[in-house]
């Protein structure tokens, strides 16, 4: 490389690329100033190993390029490619990272590490709020909050989730246009209760109506019903959900819709070791009052097989029995009638029972029959169903040729899916049922304006040692909302800098559309190639391998691994995905026989949910019975989500995950930072202040003035 008139050796390009994620043009430009402007004195950042990066103060320069005291007195030698220069100490802990004259990523880290150090947990990036997940109660939240926020005396306390709901709600009154607040992050990172909160604050706002405490009712429920502890996270959100909260002209709340997306129901019977299903099985297990434990006929939760096989029945510090009596106060908040409750309970139990339901091998071909025992008949009483019509659909297949109908036996696997199919089919239609039972009570009573805020609470970026099905769905989710994140922070922001004519550098940033079209691309995208697949009776998961190895491997974000497995390069990360399974989860096929006998059962809540089940079917030649694939249908519904929050003035919560144990006050950098780095958030604050480079108050500027080398000045 070059030297500079001190005589000290600049870096090349190449090394440059390897620190800094900034575009390699301008940030060469930018740090061959920066290290010109090094003097004795300055402040700067240094690379003491891989990604562990110091403070430390320049003492001189050299031929290999500085020597550096760190901040307990130590002399380093340091190569000209692992310094950057440190911000002033009067930018310490800045509440927006727009503010920092250097914006390295040892700056960036600094900043937020050292408000979280502080139990501050919000900052700015631009347009963008960064939350950091604190896992403890932080006393920032609540009425007096809430005062403060809605005062505009923000600046006294800086940025809050409180900011970006007041922010949103103003903008929804002043432009009277629709708004949304779109929470992102991988799981654990904190979208839920960051959701929460939002809701509160709004339910504060425009509240006075009294449907404000509903709708902040449906998160215990919603969460019962569709969360569970997973590796990740203690109250992970197995599903997506967009609420609408409705405002009439005076700005109260007057309604709200809840649409979800997508509810991992595999979970119902069967989870990973030290994961559990869904948490309102295990709050019944252990809050039902005796009453309904008769009838219901209820054990404990380790008596049933869907609940005890991951060796895992209780989460530390949470008492069902106590999140079961709050849930049942909600419902009745929400108004979901004593019958209906009632109704949700017995399917809840007769999935439990399913569960236990064995069999045993009745002749010489290994076909099985049902054992008649307490697990079938509970089943059956609590479906309102004839026990030897259910026994007959669990274990026997009706075929209807063109002349006679011919019942096939099944084998031990074979009836043991059909019994796994039956209670996740009841389980995902009951989930449905409620949704819609708590939409009916929450429809707008009042809707003048028309005007709403959506919130949009999704689960978060997963790997997992084995990834299947679920994992691809949800990442192929975070793509979607990565690319409109992308979308309106990068494109439009800097196609509105080009039209008003602002000179300004061009900055590029992660385009996630080559994964999009990896995974939706028709007909050669991944989820077209499944759905091909899946239409082959024969077809196995080597086959399905081999098809997307042959057809994908021109894809960069595609490798295929041997066997089973292949990986894609997701925004997040990099993820392995076993074809196990797949298949089957993406058919999702409920035999006729099994939908029948519950269209017979004497309970309408039963027959309800038969309903809606076969509403998702369709038949061919009137025979079979087939649905459109969980995949395309996800890919749908991503569809309209985004159309939908298109038409919205989106508001972005960006929440990071401080560490992977679910601890308080601990805090991995590398964690951090690569969150930072992979969804974009350090590209949206160059260009924040590329567009508006005088942001400074006059006092501020005048602090920084003595600091304000030649370098920034041109940077900025
Ligand atoms: V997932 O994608 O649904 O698996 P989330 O939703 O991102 O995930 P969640 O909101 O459930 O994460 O947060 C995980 C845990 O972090 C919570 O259960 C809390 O214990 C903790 N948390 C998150 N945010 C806060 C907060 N603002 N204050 C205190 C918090 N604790
Ligand atoms: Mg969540």
């Amino acid at each position: 490389g070059k030297t500079t008139s001190d005589g000290i050796a600049l870096p090349d390009q190449s090394d440059i690329k390897s620190i800094d994620s900034l575009p390699v043009k301008a940030s060469f430009k930018k740090r061959k100033a920066d290290l010109f402007a090094l003097k004795r004195n300055s402040r700067v950042w240094f690379r003491a190993s891989e990604d562990n990066w110091l403070l430390g103060v320049v003492q001189s320069k050299t031929d290999a390029g500085f020597g550096v005291c760190s901040s307990d007195g130590q002399i380093f030698e340091v190569g000209s490619t692992k310094i950057l220069p440190a911000n002033p100490e009067i930018l310490e802990g800045v509440d927006d990272l727009i503010q920092l004259s250097y914006l390295n990523e040892p700056a960036v880290l600094h900043n937020l590490q050292y408000r979280y150090a502080q139990d501050t947990i919000y900052t700015k990036a631009g347009p963008v709020l960064i939350a950091i997940n604190p896992f403890k109660k932080i006393p920032i939240y609540g009425p007096d909050y809430v005062q403060i926020y809605r005062n505009e005396r923000k600046s006294i306390l800086g940025p809050h989730v409180y900011m970006t709901a007041d922010s949103a709600y103003k903008a929804m009154i002043e432009d009277e246009a629709n708004q949304s607040i779109i929470i992102s992050g991988e799981s654990g990172a904190g979208k839920t209760e960051t959701a929460k909160i939002t809701m509160q604050y709004l339910a504060a706002l425009g509240g006075g109506r009294g449907v404000e405490n509903e709708i902040l009712q449906t998160n215990p429920i919603l969460e019962a019903f569709g969360n569970a502890k997973t590796l990740r996270n203690d109250n992970s959100s197995r599903f997506g959900k967009l609420i609408d909260i409705y405002f009439d002209t005076a700005g109260r709340i007057c309604g709200a819709k809840i649409q979800t997306y997508l509810l991992e129901k595999s979970r119902v019977v069967q989870q990973a070791q030290g994961e559990r299903s869904y948490h309102v099985f295990y709050q019944l297990c252990a809050g039902a009052d005796p009453a309904l434990r008769a009838r219901l006929n209820l054990k404990a939760a380790s008596e049933y097989r869907y609940l005890n096989q991951s060796e895992c029945l209780v989460i530390d510090n949470i008492n069902d029995a106590e999140e079961f009596q709050s849930m049942l106060r909600a419902m009745d908040v929400v108004q979901i009638s004593k019958m209906d409750q009632d109704n949700a309970f017995s399917m809840l139990a007769a999935v439990l029972w399913l569960g236990n339901v064995t069999f045993s091998i009745s002749d010489s071909e290994n076909h099985v029959i049902v054992d008649d025992n307490e697990a079938i008949q509970s089943a059956a009483v609590l479906l309102h169903c004839n026990v030897k019509e259910l026994m007959a659909a669990l274990c026997t297949r009706k075929i209807r040729t063109r002349h006679e109908v011919i019942v096939q036996k099944l084998s031990h696997t074979q009836a043991s899916d059909s019994r796994d199919a039956l209670a996740k089919a009841i389980y995902a239609s009951l989930f449905d049922w409620l949704v819609d039972g708590i939409n009916k009570s929450l429809e707008a009573r009042k809707r003048q304006t028309g005007r709403s805020i959506s919130i949009l609470d999704i689960y978060g970026f997963e790997s997992f040692k084995k990834n299947t099905f679920e994992q691809l769905c949800i990442n192929y989710a975070n793509e979607r909302l990565q690319q409109h994140f992308n979308r309106h922070l990068f494109k439009l922001e800097q196609e509105g800098y080009t039209a008003e004519g602002i000179d300004w550098t061009r900055v590029d940033f992660v385009d996630n559309q080559e994964c999009l079209d990896l995974i939706e691309k028709r007909p050669m995208g991944l989820i077209s190639l499944l759905d091909e697949e899946c239409t082959f009776p024969r077809a196995t998961e080597e086959t399905l391998s081999l098809k997307l190895n042959k057809y994908l491997n021109g894809n960069s974000c595609f490798k295929f691994e041997r066997g089973t497995t292949f990986r894609v390069r997701h925004y997040a990360g990099e993820v392995a995905y076993e074809t196990v399974g797949i298949m089957e989860k993406n058919r999702d096929l409920l035999h006729a026989d099994l939908l029948h006998l519950l269209g017979s059962s004497e309970c309408s809540l039963v027959n309800s949910l038969a309903e809606r089940v076969s509403n998702g079917f369709r038949k061919v030649n009137g025979m079979q019975t087939q649905k459109r694939s969980v995949a395309t249908k996800f890919k749908g519904q991503l569809y309209k989500l985004m159309q939908k929050l298109e038409g919205t003035s989106p508001h972005f919560v960006r929440c990071i995950k401080p560490n992977r144990f679910q601890h308080a006050n601990l805090y991995n950098n590398d964690l951090v930072l690569q969150q930072l780095r992979c969804c974009g958030v350090l590209e949206v604050v160059r260009i924040s202040r590329s567009g508006y480079p005088t942001r400074y108050s006059h006092h501020q500027f005048a602090i920084r003035l003595p600091y304000f080398s030649h370098a920034s000045v041109l940077w900025l």
